[in-house]
């Protein structure tokens, strides 16, 4: 049985695997590939933790703030706060020093290790926080930078502390855009069980495939995807810098990616690319080879059911949807390809429960618009915060989605409930209007929000991003309409409509909502 998120990795060299491939990218510089066997990792995260216990003076318990981009060394450091026994914070990389500085108070952070390229902010940060007492840089050339130190304990290793089950392994921000962040706890245990229950049953990897992708360790959708999911079958993951939808297709052909994990917004982004590449005689030459992929899955946003058959119709893939919460630690409602429903998230994968609740907390029957709520293996706790109590009512996670369940089961992502558009009196989900917009072929990307109207209450607004090529134009805009109307139930159609070069989105991929219903 294993207690220390830690033992995903030591164990594979415990095995006499340890020659097999474990993490790959590029170097700082990019100039040249890393690729680092289980047994090569291993020696990095035992050179890491001594540095750690020994040189900084971490203790079990002690929180230690991440930060950099997704790198192997980033994944070397995040192993081996696990195995000092200590709480690893990671932050995402574009967080400025006000930011870190609230993490730094809330999660009472002590030690720091640091992208010495992202070093400013932090360093900002902690000339007003001496309670971050060490703050160590890796990439960095100076004497005192982690690997310089690191080096010293080469060839030593290092003994996981022995932590229990339910001793906390990590605290993750939500990526809230207003107010206090919230940190969520989350303990070996927790680690262990997203590992057993959406990967073998979703997921179905082997030691042979290789992960890709966009999200970054800071999420824990990447944390999952991209580091312990692969770790927990032997395979390999491959972490990236630099992750626009060109530079992921680039990677994939390059390291023969099998396994990519990245948000519904970037496979649009990559479908685009490969249709416009097609149109020139050129462009069609030099289409990155994505013949290496197996497997696909698309998590942080819903995915439009264009979106999953334009991905099929260019890769013959069947995108893989979860619906995941940083609160759960990771997916708790997704479907295998062969369960793939358009426009559906999925069922409960095995461990979880999910029903739908009324406002009154009383779960409604197939068909009815209500909120989600789940229990599993994992859970919200949030970090000394009074709005645990909403997150958490009798027992059950409520996620704060609407959602409605059909005959079989199958649950349909409806929109977050702070975003439901009341107009005219009726309930309109913005998601279902932009999944109706994306099947149109001139449109690459688009946002439907609610925005204040006397006469109705709200106005359905929709903000269009073209495809390259497609002008804009009233005319455009009254063809828009004209779609929807025929798509679905007429009232639903945006009765204002915008055109922009993109969208608002965050580092992980979400769109920004709040910025669109604000007057541009
Ligand atoms: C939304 C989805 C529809 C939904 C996450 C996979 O996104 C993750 O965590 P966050 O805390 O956000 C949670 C919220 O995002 N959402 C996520 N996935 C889907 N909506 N379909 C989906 N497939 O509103 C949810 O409440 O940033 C995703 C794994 C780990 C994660 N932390």
């Amino acid at each position: 049985h294993l207690n220390c998120a830690a033992e995903l990795l030591d164990r594979w060299v415990a095995q006499g695997q340890g020659e097999r491939p474990c993490v790959m990218g590029f170097s700082a510089d990019g100039k040249h590939e890393l690729r680092w066997s289980y047994a090569q990792l291993q020696a990095k995260v035992d050179a890491i933790a001594h540095v750690l216990v020994q040189d900084l003076g971490v203790v079990p318990g002690n929180r230690v703030l991440l930060r950099g981009a997704n790198t192997p060394q980033l994944a070397a450091c995040w192993l081996a706060v696990m195995k000092v026994g200590a709480i690893a914070v990671s932050t995402m990389p574009l967080l400025r020093a006000t930011e870190l500085v609230r993490i730094i108070d809330k999660a009472q952070i002590s030690h720091a290790l640091c992208d010495s390229r992202l070093a400013q902010e932090l360093v900002l940060a902690r000339s007003q926080r001496p309670l971050l007492r060490e703050l160590c840089h890796f990439n960095s050339k100076g004497e005192a930078g982690l690997e310089q130190r690191a080096a010293r304990y080469l060839g030593q290793p290092f003994e996981a502390v022995r932590t229990a089950a339910q001793d906390i392994a990590l605290i993750a921000f939500t990526s809230g855009t207003t107010g206090v962040p919230k940190g969520t706890m989350h303990a070996h245990r927790d680690v262990m069980a997203i590992c057993r229950c959406w990967p073998p049953h979703c997921l179905r990897a082997t030691a042979q495939d290789v992960f890709i992708g966009s999200p970054p360790l800071a999420f824990t959708f990447g944390l999952g995807g991209l580091l312990l999911f692969p770790l927990s079958v032997g395979a390999s993951t491959v972490l990236l810098e630099k992750t626009s939808p060109p530079d992921l297709e680039a990677a994939i052909a390059h390291w023969r990616a099998t396994i990519c994990f990245t948000a519904p917004t970037s496979y649009r982004a990559m479908t685009i690319e490969r249709e416009v590449r097609a149109q020139s005689a050129q462009g069609a030459k030099a289409q990155p080879d994505l013949s290496s992929l197996r497997k696909c899955v698309s998590a942080g946003e819903a995915l439009p059911a264009a979106t999953r058959a334009r991905w099929k119709a260019l890769t013959g893939l069947e995108l893989i949807d979860g619906i995941g919460a940083t609160e759960m630690l990771h997916i708790f409602i997704s479907h295998d390809e062969a369960n793939a429903r358009p426009g559906a998230t999925g069922k409960p994968i095995p461990g979880y429960q999910a029903c739908i609740l009324d406002d009154d907390g009383e779960p409604v029957p197939p068909g009815q618009l209500g909120r989600l709520a789940v229990k599993g293996p994992t859970g919200c706790r949030y970090l000394a915060d009074e709005r645990q109590g909403q997150y958490v009512i009798k027992g059950w996670n409520v996620t704060g989605d609407a959602y409605v369940q059909d005959p079989d089961g199958y649950f349909i992502y409806q929109a977050r409930t702070d975003d439901m558009i009341i107009s005219g009196g009726y309930n309109i989900a913005g998601p279902e209007v932009e999944s109706a917009l994306l099947l149109h072929p001139a449109v690459a990307e688009c946002g439907v929000v609610g925005v204040p109207d006397d006469e109705r209450g709200q106005l359905v607004k929709a903000v269009v991003v073209l495809k390259p090529g497609v002008t804009a134009s009233a005319e455009r805009a009254r063809e828009l309409q004209d779609f929807v109307k025929a798509a679905i139930a007429p009232y639903k159609y945006p009765r204002l409509i915008e055109f922009a070069d993109s969208l608002p989105r965050t580092d992980t991929g979400k769109l920004q909502r709040f910025r669109l219903s604000q007057s541009r």
